[in-house]
């Protein structure tokens, strides 16, 4: 056992930054020494229970660190390696992962928040305490299953590598893998937060001509700018709908949803063109539904898609990812715009309530 510190979700709505104990990895998993989390939305919808996770409940989920343990028949990682991790462990050897669909891999589908084998590695005293997606990286250290990490070159710096765990990964492949953007074509994207920052980014990568990116906040939009849009929309005083058309001449020929709100999943749908592309990648509360015109989708001809993880295969996406960002072409830099102590955990859930960064990063020493 070792005694760390972790962000522990206790119950809806409130989170403590407490001491706990972390178990040696069983077999098939490691120990990492984290080193830097990407705080996410996601995490905010376990502290506020629109993700129903057993609590309480180590958050993080988008992370990266240093192999420090392996546990008993691991043969693929080595002490000292640098991984980002996956909040999808993927077995390589289900059918979904048969039919390179490993995102939807369900080697873990039933023991959420426990490990794979449905026992816990932290505790508090004798209590068992469970982790998010496998991982709980919001701690100064993890146990986790070794098929939910990937292995890095060691001279990238990790606390932009964290962020391809969650929201980079879900966003630049929602735009090349779900969608499949084309040169030239026209884009709109509701909600300028880590996902919606990298959809704009994989628009820009995937050629996109006009990328229209569209929040209630001017500050976001501004940050949209700089990873990429060519346009802005404030939606809290101007139709996004209206303007999309207007701006394309009839619609757009993908849009993406990256909040979660149904009626924005709604104005994705209406922003695309006859024959275009809606992807909704936010992810909504389960006791909420989107509308839909019976005859439109039809008639419209439209593509209606969600897209979960960025349809990527994490061992072979992250390392793209990261020698774009290695080559200048996928900006990580400006992504992670505050870090923060582990102790300060608190106050990064607020700033990004506040909008006030593209993606707060916890580092440890
Ligand atoms: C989520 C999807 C639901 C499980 C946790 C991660 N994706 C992005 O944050
Ligand atoms: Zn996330």
């Amino acid at each position: 056992m070792k005694t760390m510190k972790a962000l522990i979700a206790n119950e809806i709505d409130s989170i403590a930054v407490e001491e706990v104990s972390i178990a040696s990895p069983k077999v098939g998993e490691l120990r990492i020494k984290m080193k830097a989390t990407g705080i996410c939305h996601s995490d905010l919808s376990v502290i506020n229970g629109v993700l129903p996770l057993p609590l309480p409940c180590v958050l993080g989920h988008e992370g990266a660190g240093i192999v420090e343990e392996l546990g008993e028949g691991v043969t693929q990682f080595e002490i000292g390696d640098h991984v980002v991790l996956s909040f999808v462990p993927s077995c390589g050897e289900c059918n979904d992962c048969h039919h390179q669909r490993p995102q939807f891999c369900t080697s873990g589908s039933t023991s959420y928040g426990k490990m794979i084998d449905g026992t816990s590695r932290v505790f508090r005293g004798d209590e068992e305490i469970n982790v998010m997606q496998f991982l709980g990286c919001m701690a100064e250290y993890a146990v986790v299953p070794a098929i939910s990490a990937v292995r890095i070159n060691k001279d990238i710096p990790l606390d932009k590598a964290a962020l391809v765990g969650c929201a980079v990964m879900t966003g630049v492949g929602a735009a090349i893998n779900t969608a499949k953007i084309t040169p030239g074509s026209t884009v709109a994207v509701f909600g300028c937060g880590g996902i919606g920052l990298s959809i704009i980014q994989g628009a820009r990568l995937a050629g996109a001509d006009k990328i229209i990116a569209i929040d209630l906040a001017d500050n976001k939009l501004d940050m949209a700018k700089s990873f990429g849009a060519t346009e802005t929309i404030n939606g809290g005083s101007e139709n996004a709908v209206e303007k999309i058309h207007a701006l394309t001449g009839g619609g757009c020929d993908f849009a993406f949803e990256a909040v979660g709100i149904p009626a924005l999943m709604e104005q994705t749908y209406e922003a695309v063109r006859r024959g275009g592309t809606a992807v909704v990648v936010g992810v909504g509360k389960m006791t909420e539904n989107m509308n839909l015109n019976a005859l439109g989708l039809s008639l419209s001809g439209k593509t209606l898609k969600g897209s979960f993880y960025g349809d990527a295969n994490p061992a072979v996406d992250f390392p793209k990812l990261l020698s774009l960002y290695q080559n200048g072409k996928l900006n990580l830099d400006d992504m992670v715009s505050t870090t923060y102590s582990i102790d300060e955990a608190p106050k990064a859930f607020e700033d990004m309530v506040n909008n006030v960064n593209a993606r707060g990063v916890i580092v440890y020493d």
